[in-house]
Formats: C-alpha cells, structure tokens, sequence
C-alpha cells in the first residue's frame, strides 16, 4: 500500500482569491501575512482549520484565508465558534475580532468563553476605534481620547484586555504590535499548540482613524524604553540600554536603575507558567508611559479544555444510561399540540 506525502504548502497557499479590501498602510495586512506565514511553517491542513469572524474591519479576516471561514454577526464570533469547536473538536478554530465587536457588543460573549477555557485561538485587533463605521472611540480608547463620538474626549476608564482576560482565567495570554514580525509568528505560533482558549491582543494601527495610537510601543526610537519583552525564566530588564528593569516593591512593581548596587538578581523573574495568575495580572496593568508596556506571552498553563470535559462526561453518562434518543426526549412527559 502506497501512503500519499501532501504537498507542502506555502504562504501563497493560505492566500484566497478574494481582494483585500483593508486601506492601504491598515496593520491587519501584516497580521495576515503573519498568520499566513505560521499556517505554511506549521503545515497547517487547511481543510481541519477555520476562522470565525464578527463585524469590523479585522472582522474581514476570514475571507482572505485559504482555510474554511464563517464572518458571522457583530460580536458573536467567539459562540458561533464554541458551536464549531465543540461539534468538531478535531478542527483548529480562530476568532479575529476588534476592540468594537469584541469587547463592546460582544464583550459577554467573551468573557464566558475564555473561562470555559475551549480551545479556540482568539486574536483580538485592539486599534482603540472603531473603524469600519469611520472613527467612533471604542472601549479600549484612552481617557480624553477625541472621536467623532465625543467630540470632547471620551471620560470612560478603557477596557485592558489582558487584565479582563486574565480576570477569567485565561490559560495563554499574549500581547504583540502588528509590526512586531518576528514576536507576533512566535506568538500565533505558541498559540497554535495550545490546549484551552489562546487569547492574543494585537496592537494595529487604524492609519485612517487613530493612526500612531501605538508609536510608542513601534517607533525605533521608542519601543526599548516603552515596551517590556517577556521572557519565561528570566530578569525583566529592559531599555535600549538594557539598564532597567522592573523589581518589586511590597505588593507594588517599580522601575529600577541597574548598577550602583543593582543586579539582575533584584528584579521580577518571569514566570508563565505560574498557577496564580497575580503576577501576569500585575503586568497587564503596567501602561505607558508610566511602565514599559509587556509584550510577548504574560501566562501559558494547562487546564482541562470544555470540549474535553464535554466529551468525558458525555461517554460516562452514555455508559450509565446508555445512548440517548432525540425523539424519545422531545415527546417525553406533557405534549400538546398549538392550533
Ligand atoms: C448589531 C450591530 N450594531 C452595530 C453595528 C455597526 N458596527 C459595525 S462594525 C462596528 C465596530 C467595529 O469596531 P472594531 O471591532 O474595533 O473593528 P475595526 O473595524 O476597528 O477593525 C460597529 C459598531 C453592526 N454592524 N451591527
Ligand atoms: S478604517 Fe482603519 S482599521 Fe479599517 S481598514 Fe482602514 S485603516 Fe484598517
């Protein structure tokens, strides 16, 4: 018997035919040709995996995969893909979404899947607007922040994602900016081998509505002295000197200057595998300009996935009552017929 090799698949395979229809300079190209270029290196079948999507700009993602793909309703992509997941548990299933479609509108339905911990692999789109509907602030926009739907700043306290992720327990937490090539292949890569929910925040620039609302964290020139790259097992220094770093203080992160009696061996060590999510927490809390902001994966531990429970548990209870009957059950107990 002769066993067929598939041919490898390059990134130009994960490409559709579709045309790309993202402004031209917009931060979704480069999470795409990311994501892409991950499928190819990972070898990805495309026909186990799919990508469900909401309402937005990001929200246009699936139609440009070569994969299968579901552009559902605003803010319910993460339940039209619990449905796919646990239907079809052998399937790799992503949800891109916004900062809009997913932590406005669907901000419940997001909370809900994280702490059931399904294995799906979120990527969230944070640009601080919304931009399909043309520049309206969205809930991670910053304090003051003018929008063509307050015209006077907004005075609502932003969402931090990765905290709201991490306050449900999320398994694998990671941040990365959409120009951060090299950080965001290894993110989706770790992602990707994942058991449980994956939850990725990604800074990109709306260059039309908010462009430069992460320059900071990008910018050459700035991104050493405002961005923190997580490293499991090691000290948090950084800085483009690498001369900095992040120490404890009582229950209190502060930064701190190396030498002058100062040593690697003072500082925070990262840990992301840490059962008590306290310390991942107390890094999502850490923002410019007061902190460098942490890139890279905050916390990666393993849990039982539902869909894994779910299948247990519908074996065991099948093994004690036997195979269930559908039409059994619906003409079970009282039935009346509607004139
Ligand atoms: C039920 C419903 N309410 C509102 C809208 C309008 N709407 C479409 S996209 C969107 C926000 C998108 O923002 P975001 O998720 O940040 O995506 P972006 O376009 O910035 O990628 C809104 C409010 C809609 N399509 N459906
Ligand atoms: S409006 Fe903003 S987010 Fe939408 S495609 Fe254009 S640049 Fe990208």
């Amino acid at each position: 018997m002769s066993t067929l090799n598939p041919p490898k698949l390059t990134v130009k395979d994960f490409k559709s035919d579709q045309e790309v229809r993202w402004c031209p300079g917009c931060g979704d190209y480069s999470i795409l040709l990311q994501m892409q270029k991950v499928m190819a290196d990972l070898a990805t079948e495309r026909h186990r995996t799919v990508f469900v999507a909401g309402i937005g700009c990001s929200s246009r993602f699936p139609y440009y995969m070569e994969t299968y793909g579901f552009h559902g309703i605003h803010g319910r992509a993460p339940a039209i893909a619990t449905g796919v997941k646990c239907a079809n548990p052998e399937l790799d299933v992503w949800v891109m979404t916004g900062d809009g479609d997913g932590l406005s509108i669907g901000g419940n339905h997001l909370i809900h899947t994280i702490r059931r911990n399904i294995g799906l692999k979120i990527v969230l789109f944070n640009n601080r607007i919304y931009g399909l509907t043309k520049g309206q602030y969205s809930p991670t926009s910053e304090r003051g922040k003018k929008t063509r739907s307050t015209p006077w700043g907004t005075i609502e306290n932003p969402i931090r994602p990765i905290t709201v992720a991490l306050g449900c327990e999320v398994t694998f937490v990671a941040r990365c900016a959409d120009v951060d090539i090299k950080l965001l292949q290894d993110v989706f890569r770790k992602a990707a081998a994942h058991k449980g929910t994956a939850f990725i925040e990604v800074y990109q620039d709306c260059n039309v509505y908010n462009h430069g609302a992460f320059d900071y964290a990008t910018d050459r020139q700035t991104k050493l002295d405002a961005t923190l790259i997580l490293e499991h097992g090691k000290p948090m220094i950084f800085g483009k000197d690498r001369n900095k770093g992040i120490r404890l203080n009582g229950m209190t992160p502060e930064i701190v200057e190396l030498g002058s009696g100062i040593t690697a061996d003072d500082l925070l060590i990262h840990d992301e595998k840490a059962t008590e999510p306290t310390l991942a927490f107390m890094l999502s809390r850490m923002t410019h300009p007061e902190f460098p902001e942490p890139v890279g994966v905050f916390r990666a531990v393993e849990e039982p996935t539902y869909e894994g429970q779910m299948e247990d548990q519908i074996a065991a209870v099948t093994k004690k009552l036997g195979a269930g009957n559908l039409d059994k059950l619906f003409n079970a107990g009282d039935t009346w017929d509607v004139d």
